[in-house]
């Protein structure tokens, strides 16, 4: 076993060492969970239900805790990490009313009775990013438990800490041992041995497309399930008919919040050229104004460092390269890896901090002149996670919404992701749907069985 160092991303200095799994830790620990199986998915629904129910009760219990302990790993601001850790919580309780709900259909035929079954898969692996330890964790976790599997959970070598806790409050709450595993390690090591080993039956993951398209490639001889949510560069489209002032307002927290290392990161921003001026005044004082502070120190804090020496060297990368910074914000004098919330003035669409997926608070403006425009420029791109539609016609609105090449929209808003409603991305931005009603079903083979008179 190797261990790892886990950093205060505000302040660069190490917080702990956190052992890494090794492959013989991570084939046992899929032993493990192979066994735990058999007796869990005999679990009566109702017995699991209480057991996820307590679960979410132990998270509620810790929610300080847990969000203090975010703010110290990911560099993440307190108000976030709260919600974060509360996310964990709401999401096991709406998924413990999966088990008794899980029920197949009977469906006519003739000369006997055919009803489907929604069978568990059995050992499920989830690999998890640094930028939402805590909801990634339970988005997969909660559906795939309730459905009657066994989860072996890798978190990021970066963001270990909510994770182990979350296993051990599991635990705590009365989880048998085995069904819920998190293994701290490296992703060629362990995330690797959850696409390879047989036992595992599917694979979860949120990551890099990069990463993603290898694990689907070798997912592919076992033709093991897999469900993947990738990168995004996710259009945020202004029309001259909008409230310009709500939509400025709220456009810096839609690619800044989480310093730009989100998924559904509104970081290209699509303005209508007759409001383009307007629009452009208004980001400015709303970006200048946003409180970028140490996350510990600041309860109020809005956006805090990125996640490690690599990324801010990344996104850095990205603002050098860019033809034409418009305004930046500041950041404060501390040692760890800072980058300000900065606005660039895209001119061509092949420019790397358009196309690419920057994970920083880096956004890019572009005007356009009409609908048809917009909507083009939107869908220029390999991603298809998220977007918003700022405008007060609602006929453009729908019409917009459904030409957008993407999972989640938000029309006057940048809300989008809530547990009840499905989430996931077109293109290259991943495979499958995460969350909502629907998600257990993710977690199971249907099974048709006709039965003769
Ligand atoms: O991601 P990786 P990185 C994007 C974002 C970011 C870039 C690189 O653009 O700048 O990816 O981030 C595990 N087999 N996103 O390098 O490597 C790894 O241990 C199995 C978007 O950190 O994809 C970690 O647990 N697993 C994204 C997880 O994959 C492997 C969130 C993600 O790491 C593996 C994160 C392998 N061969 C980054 N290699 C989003 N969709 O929100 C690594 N891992």
């Amino acid at each position: 076993m190797s261990t790892y160092t886990v950093v205060d991303p505000t302040t660069a200095e190490a917080v702990t060492e956190v052992e890494m799994a090794d492959l013989a830790a991570t084939d046992a620990a899929i032993e493990r969970a192979h066994e735990a199986f058999a007796s869990w998915r005999a679990v009566s629904p109702g017995e699991r239900a209480r057991l996820l129910r307590a679960f979410a009760a132990v998270v509620d219990a810790h929610v300080e805790e847990l969000a203090a302990l975010e703010v110290r790993n990911a560099g993440h601001t307190l108000g976030n990490a709260r919600w974060e850790a509360g996310n964990v919580r709401d999401c096991l309780n709406y998924y413990s009313a999966a088990p008794e709900r899980l029920h197949g259909r009977q469906i006519p035929v003739e000369g006997g009775i055919d009803v489907t079954f929604h069978e568990p898969l059995g050992v499920v692996g989830i690999i998890v990013p640094w930028n939402f330890p805590m909801p990634i964790l339970a988005w997969g976790t909660a559906p795939a438990l309730a459905a009657g599997n066994t989860v072996v959970l890798k978190p990021a070598e970066l963001t270990p800490l909510t994770a182990i806790r979350i296993g051990e409050l599991a635990r705590e709450a009365g989880l048998p041992e085995g069904v819920l595993t998190v293994l701290p390690g490296e992703g060629p090591v362990v995330g690797e041995r959850f696409v390879t080993h047989p036992l595992v039956r599917k694979v979860c993951f949120t990551g890099s497309t990069r990463v993603g398209k290898q694990i689907m490639a070798g997912a592919a001889d076992q033709v093991k399930r897999v469900t993947l949510e990738l990168g995004g560069k996710s259009a945020n489209i202004v029309f001259d008919d909008a409230d310009l002032a709500a939509a400025a307002a709220s456009a810096p927290y839609a690619v800044f919040d989480n310093a730009g290392q989100d998924c559904c990161a509104r970081s290209r921003i699509l303005v209508q050229r007759s409001a383009y001026d307007e629009f452009l005044g208004r980001l400015e004082t709303a970006v200048r104004g946003m409180r970028v502070t140490h996350p510990g120190e600041d309860p109020d804090s809005e956006m805090g460092p990125l996640i490690s020496a690599a990324q801010q060297a990344r996104v850095q990368g990205y603002v050098d390269g860019a033809r034409e910074v418009a305004f930046a914000g500041d950041v404060p004098d501390l040692p760890g890896f800072w980058v300000p919330p900065t606005v660039v003035l895209s001119h061509d669409v092949a420019e790397p901090v358009w196309r690419e997926e920057v994970f920083g608070p880096v956004v890019a403006v572009m005007p356009f002149d009409d609908e048809a425009e917009a909507v083009a420029l939107a869908n220029d791109s390999e991603y298809g996670l998220s977007g918003s539609i700022f405008t007060r016609d609602v006929g453009r609105a729908l019409r917009v919404a459904r030409g957008v090449e993407s999972g989640n929209l938000s029309v006057n808003s940048h809300a989008a992701v809530r547990y009840w409603t499905p989430f996931g991305g077109f293109k290259q931005s991943g495979l499958g749907r995460e969350l909502g009603p629907d998600a257990p079903e993710a977690f199971t083979e249907t099974k048709n069985v006709f039965i003769s008179y």
